[in-house]
């Protein structure tokens, strides 16, 4: 029996790595995207914005045959490099050793990676082709061309990867209600630029001798916390970094609490920034033009109840499943879904009702965990790097990963160097959360725990941790 055809809405990094995979197991699959084909001349050449990528993405590139061609332009990551209001500054390691380490990416060079190997796998793409809507019944979806143009297509199978605001999800919704709840996280996002060094006034650069091209330490993650909001930077290839202020939507009523509403512009912003981040302004020549010009992101996390319309469609990536950007893990959450929908459909071609089931099944739980983690990761962001009962936990933390890595792994280590399961990771990491807290109390000085005695407390009081990679 032939294959059903595929439809696909979306080809942003999640659709066009699932189309690349699905074109692999043999299915003709044919893929509708909103925007221009971004690899015609005209559309290189915007901003650069990047994205971490960790052991979930890569392992799914891996997989994809994509991994070492992603791994050629992206630079290397070993740990989040926190600067205080001092000035000073100092690397938090995210793992062990540079095995584990994370990847800076570029968003638009990666797309357009995949969006060749997909179409090297036969995936035909529609550029400039938004869904309006779909009637189910029917089978048959409407799209606006840039022109206004409409046209109607009859679908097999449908798969919704449009991203946060998916259409896909709207026309599912309206059809049959998928109990949709949507929390903003009353925070927003503004991107600005720090140049390579050689356009940069020499006197700014008196501490990054010796770095080439980057302004600040390239292998890092960079992160200016200062409590209720904070900067972060990652590292491009050419030597410029993508900073990215994160900040409150509205301020209390009255209030001249800094927030997006009461920074209006570059002048009210530059104010603040000298006051708050001053190192970092003066690595910031198109401050102005950059605060003026750039959008201010929201930022939410999307729950449903329900991911699929029996066999006739289904949401993957962020359309499923959009979760806040503090652990950076949402595109490599949606990397991972796509191996296991990949998989399953290479099993069960023609069980699509079955096969939608599944992978919700499997998926949902991991996708309320990482989404929970991630907010959870705000706080710890912006406020107890610094603390010192937090860095108590880290450190002891560390010496039980070193003296019983079988049965200790930091949760932030599960999520970003582990295929463990993200519901796994949650779960795994309150029980040590408990167990730390418990050695801990009454001190916030490592030296004072009996260390052979928290070893054998925590081999008799959690299991060894399951096999950490697969495949
Ligand atoms: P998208 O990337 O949004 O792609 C959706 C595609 O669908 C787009 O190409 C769009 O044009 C198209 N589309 C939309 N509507 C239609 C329509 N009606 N018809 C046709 N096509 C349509 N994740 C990480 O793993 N690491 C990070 O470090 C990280 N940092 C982040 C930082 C920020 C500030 C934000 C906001 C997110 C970050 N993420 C990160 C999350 C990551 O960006 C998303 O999880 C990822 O892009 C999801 O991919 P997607 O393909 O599902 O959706
Ligand atoms: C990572 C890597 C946008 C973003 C992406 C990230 C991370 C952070 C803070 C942010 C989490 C961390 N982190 O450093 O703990 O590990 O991707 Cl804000």
């Amino acid at each position: 029996m032939a294959k059903q055809p595929i439809t696909l809405i979306g080809g942003g990094l999640v659709g066009a790595l699932l189309a690349q995979q699905l074109a692999q197991c043999g299915f003709a699959v044919e893929v509708y995207e909103k925007r221009a084909d971004p690899r015609l001349a005209g559309f290189q050449g915007g901003r650069s914005i990047n994205l971490a990528l960790a052991e979930r993405g890569l392992q799914a590139l891996r997989s994809a045959g994509l991994a070492d061609g992603v791994l050629q332009r992206a630079v290397m990551m070993r740990g989040r490099m926190v600067h205080d209001r001092d000035g000073n500054s100092g690397l938090q390691r995210y793992g062990v050793d540079d095995s584990e380490v994370i990847w800076s990416v570029s968003r638009g060079a990666l797309n357009m990676l995949l969006l060749d190997a997909a179409e090297a796998a036969g995936v035909q793409f529609h550029f400039g082709q938004s869904l309006v809507s779909a009637d189910f019944d029917q089978q048959r979806i409407r799209m606006v061309d840039e022109a206004g143009v409409e046209r109607s297509q009859q679908v097999g199978m449908l798969i919704g990867a449009d991203g946060a605001g998916s259409a896909v999800r709207a026309a599912m919704n309206a059809y049959s209600p998928l109990g949709e709840r949507i929390e903003s996280l009353g925070h927003g996002y503004k991107e600005l630029e720090i140049p390579p060094s050689s356009e940069l006034p020499a006197a700014v650069l008196q501490l990054s001798g010796g770095r080439d091209q980057f302004a600040l330490e390239p292998n890092a993650l960079h992160i200016w916390p200062r409590g209720s909001f904070m900067c972060i930077a990652l590292p491009n290839t050419e030597g410029s970094f993508t900073v990215t202020l994160f900040l409150a939507s509205q301020s209390p009523a009255h209030s001249t609490a800094p927030s997006f509403a009461n920074l209006p512009n570059a002048t009210a912003a530059a104010a603040f920034f000298s006051e708050q981040f001053p190192g970092l302004l003066s690595l910031l020549p198109r401050f102005k033009e950059d605060y003026d010009s750039h959008p201010v992101g929201t930022l939410s996390t999307l729950y449903l109840d329900r991911w699929h319309l029996d066999g006739r469609a289904l949401l993957i990536g962020d359309a499923a499943h959009a979760i806040v950007p503090f652990h950076g893990q949402g595109m490599n959450c949606g990397f991972e879904d796509t191996v296991v929908l990949a998989n399953l459909l290479a099993a069960a071609p023609n069980d699509s009702a079955e096969v939608f089931a599944e992978f919700q099944r499997v998926r949902q739980p991991n996708a309320n965990a990482i989404a929970t983690m991630a907010l959870e990761n705000y706080l710890e962001m912006r406020d107890s790097v610094a603390d010192p009962h937090y860095l108590a936990k880290r450190e002891l933390g560390a010496l039980l990963a070193t003296r019983a890595p079988e049965h200790y792994m930091a949760r932030y280590r599960m999520v970003t160097f582990s295929h463990l399961p993200y519901a796994y990771a949650l779960e795994r990491g309150q029980a040590q959360d408990v167990l730390l807290e418990q050695l801990l109390r009454g001190t916030t000085r490592v030296a004072d725990v009996d260390l052979d005695a928290a070893v054998s407390l925590l081999r008799t009081s959690l299991p060894p941790l399951p096999p950490l990679r697969h495949g």
